[in-house]
């Protein structure tokens, strides 16, 4: 329970420092932060077994990091440095961890469900135990890859777990005006496979509903569509302004922030106390900041190494 209270805070220490560094121009590019969702990446994949896949999307860093990603390669990936897991040539958006387990983030909305599905097809061809959860966003559910790999792995009974990560916008289009009055889990019936709603900044109502649906999937019984409602508390990526969304709804997400909610439970249950909560907070900002040290030390990519893995 503490490890998942760590991973929590890893994540949005990792992510805060991040927008520091992009402030300060160590990070080009952009950014797409996850703050306020952190419950749905540490609960979905604490619920897997750790020889399970994941598949990310553009907003992935919480999903690397809870699948077991070194937090110092990764910031060495975010500042373009030799020592990160695509050799400093991912970013942000584009980090792989292929031997942990996590086949890669996306840039294309709904761009891993149908990689979902082929790893799921493959995974059941070589009769293997191993299950595949791929994450995506509200707006992911609108795109016809979506309708096309839940058909597939429900026809085939595929090893997947859908995880939608429904945080009310997909850029600046609420889900109250992109779909017509329904819980995007509902669509699930339209493949007589089971879909659950839940609250995705309840960190054990993830890993509840995440453990049912991966042991039907590894059971050979197919797939499940999980929606977990949250918040994204920052813009879509540094260059929103918020316009489309008023403060008083970001103050309110806010305070059901699924960290603090998930450290109060541990309090009130004995099972964590506050000087002990408080430790764990320094060790984590520890650890980022020996992650950026590690990352501002390693070495940029050699220009003449420019065009290896181009293969196209
Ligand atoms: C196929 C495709 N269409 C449009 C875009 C531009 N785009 C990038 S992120 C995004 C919104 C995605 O929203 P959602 O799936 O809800 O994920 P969230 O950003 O909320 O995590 C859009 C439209 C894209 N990258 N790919």
């Amino acid at each position: 329970m503490i490890e998942l209270l760590r991973q929590m805070e890893l994540i949005r220490a990792f992510e805060e420092m991040a927008e520091q560094l992009y402030v300060r121009g160590l990070i080009h590019g952009t950014m797409h932060l996850s703050i306020g969702q952190e419950a749905c990446a540490v609960g979905a994949i604490a619920a897997l077994e750790p020889r399970d896949f994941i598949l990310s999307t553009h907003r992935g860093h919480g999903h690397c990091i809870a699948k077991g990603a070194d937090v110092r390669r990764m910031m060495a990936e975010f500042m373009g440095k030799e020592t990160g897991y695509c050799r400093g040539r991912g970013g942000s958006m584009h980090i792989a961890d292929v031997e942990g387990g996590n086949l890669g983030a996306n840039g294309i909305v709904a761009g891993g469900l149908p990689i979902a599905a082929g790893v799921g097809l493959s995974l059941k061809m070589q009769g293997r135990r191993e299950i595949c959860m791929a994450f995506f966003g509200d707006g992911a559910a609108n795109e016809g890859a979506f309708h096309e790999a839940l058909n597939s792995a429900a026809i085939w009974r595929l090893p997947i777990v859908f995880f939608c990560e429904n945080n009310q916008y997909a850029m600046s289009m609420s889900v109250r005006e992109a779909f017509p009055g329904i819980d995007i889990s509902a669509r699930a019936a339209a493949y007589n496979i089971p879909g659950i709603t839940i609250d995705g900044n309840d960190l054990l109502a993830v890993y509840d509903a995440v453990s049912v649906a991966a042991q039907r999937a590894r059971a050979g019984h197919g797939p499940t569509l999980i929606e977990a409602k949250t918040y994204r508390w920052r813009g879509h990526s540094k260059s929103d302004r918020n316009l489309y969304r008023t403060q008083e709804e970001i103050e309110q997400w806010k305070a059901r922030d699924p960290i603090a909610r998930f450290r109060r439970l541990l309090i009130d249950e004995g099972i964590l106390d506050a000087g002990r909560a408080a430790e764990l907070t320094q060790a984590v900002k520890a650890e980022i900041a020996e992650a950026v040290a590690f990352a501002e030390a390693s070495p940029e990519p050699d220009p003449a190494s420019m065009e290896d893995e181009v293969y196209a």
